[in-house]
């Protein structure tokens, strides 16, 4: 009977005087934000578990640098990996129950929103529905978890820009519409079992470590190419749409504070600063003394059937209740990237972004463990 190994451990170390570490649970351990957040929690002391999906090829090239084989020699790294799936209630409840976790950051998801429009109903399935399957996990194993949703600034699509916590939702994809299920059962499930359960309201943040796909590092990626003689076009959408543009480590963090307070509560968190994709080019681009317009062609494949116009976060609240600030702003922003891409490129960069990272950050935010 599990329950009564779990009490006979949590007995041992007890008379044994162990101290014991915060365990918490990670769902898109594999992703940006997941592999960030591992680090942070790492270096606060808990015990680390993350689900990961079995794939033909290894998923887990972000966080093979905080990995060890539990085999190997060495100090201890207290960083587990589970194989689940959001589309599979049955592991995830036997992950929850068997690990017990004091904190669940649920990050995992079908995340692309050009992609939610080709696969509307997979992305309900593992966006909308792999968070009732979580949020049930927790009821049924009666386990006192607390619940971070990942939630997106994308839920407000065509509301008027500056967005808060206040603004109506007005989700123009699919994906959109499969967070904002997610967003409203998280409430539900606060309501209803009293279960410590938040909704960070996410809006755009990037890094070295952001999916090729997206719009910032697909271009400082193909700068880097271009720069190093092997592409020479870049096929890009819509260049008009407006995004606040923050740096991905310091929205981890945000999530931590959100489940560390006395009242679970949500949250917007954002820069207050928005950009289109044309003035991205102009800054990535221009550090490089370089005319994107030389390299530039649009694709109208890229375009979405209904497009997020202008997102712009009104993030006062989380300012003032969680004392959380951005420290990067997107000039900075752009330039950590471009210097990594050009890195992983093989090439020599101007160094303005490693300098800001290498002031402004400790240990976890180290400048090697791009990918
Ligand atoms: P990524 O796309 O980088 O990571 C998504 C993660 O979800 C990956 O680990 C992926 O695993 C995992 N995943 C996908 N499908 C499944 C599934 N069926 N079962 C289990 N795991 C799955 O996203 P980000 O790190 O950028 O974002 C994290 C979360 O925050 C996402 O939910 C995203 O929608 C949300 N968000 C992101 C924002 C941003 O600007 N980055 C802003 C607001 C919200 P695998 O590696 O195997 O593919
Ligand atoms: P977004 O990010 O849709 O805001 O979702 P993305 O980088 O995909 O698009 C931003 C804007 O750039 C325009 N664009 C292009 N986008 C992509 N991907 N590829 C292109 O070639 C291209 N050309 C122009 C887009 O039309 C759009 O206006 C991200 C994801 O991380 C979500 O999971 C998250 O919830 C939101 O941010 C907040």
């Amino acid at each position: 009977m599990p329950g009564r190994v779990w009490y006979t451990l949590a007995l041992v170390d007890f008379c044994l005087g162990g101290k014991k570490l915060k365990k918490a649970l990670i769902t898109g351990i594999t992703g940006q934000d997941g592999s960030y957040l591992a680090e942070l929690l790492l270096s606060k002391g808990y015990e680390v578990h993350g689900m990961i999906r079995r794939a033909s090829t290894f998923n887990t090239r972000r966080i093979d640098h905080i990995y060890r084989d539990p085999h190997a020699n060495g100090d201890p790294v207290h960083l587990y990996l589970h194989y689940g799936d959001l589309t599979a209630s049955d592991t995830l409840l036997d992950i929850i129950y068997n690990i017990r976790p004091d904190e669940i950051y649920h990050l995992g998801a079908q995340s692309h929103v050009r992609v939610s429009f080709d696969m509307p109903e997979f992305t309900g399935d593992v966006t909308g529905l792999g968070t009732a399957r979580i949020l049930e996990a927790i009821r049924k194993s009666g386990v006192k978890a607390r619940f971070y949703q990942a939630s997106s600034s994308e839920m407000f699509g065509s509301a008027k820009p500056p967005q808060n916590e206040q603004t109506p939702f007005e989700p123009r994809s699919p994906y959109a519409v499969a967070k904002l299920y997610s967003y409203w059962l998280t409430r539900n499930y606060r309501e209803a079992y009293n279960i410590f359960a938040v909704n960070g309201i996410l809006f755009n943040h990037e890094s070295p470590r952001r999916g090729e796909t997206f719009v910032t590092r697909k271009i400082t990626r193909a700068l880097a190419s271009i720069r190093a003689g092997k592409q020479k076009v870049l096929y890009l959408g819509n260049l008009d749409s407006k995004r606040d543009w923050g740096y991905a480590p310091e929205y981890v963090e945000a999530m931590w504070m959100m489940l560390n307070r006395d009242e679970p509560d949500d949250f917007v968190i954002g820069t207050g600063e928005a950009h289109t994709v044309r003035e991205f080019l102009d800054e990535a681009f221009g550090y490089l003394d370089m005319d994107w317009h030389e390299y530039v062609k649009i694709d109208p494949r890229y375009f979405r059937p209904t497009e997020v116009d202008y997102l712009l976060a009104d993030a006062s609240k989380a300012r003032r209740v969680l004392g959380w600030e951005p420290k990067v702003r997107f000039r900075e922003l752009v330039r950590i990237m471009v210097d990594a891409d050009l890195e992983l490129m093989g090439l020599e960069c101007p160094g303005e972004g490693k300098r800001i990272l290498q002031e402004r950050f400790g240990n976890w935010h180290r400048w090697e463990k791009q990918v």
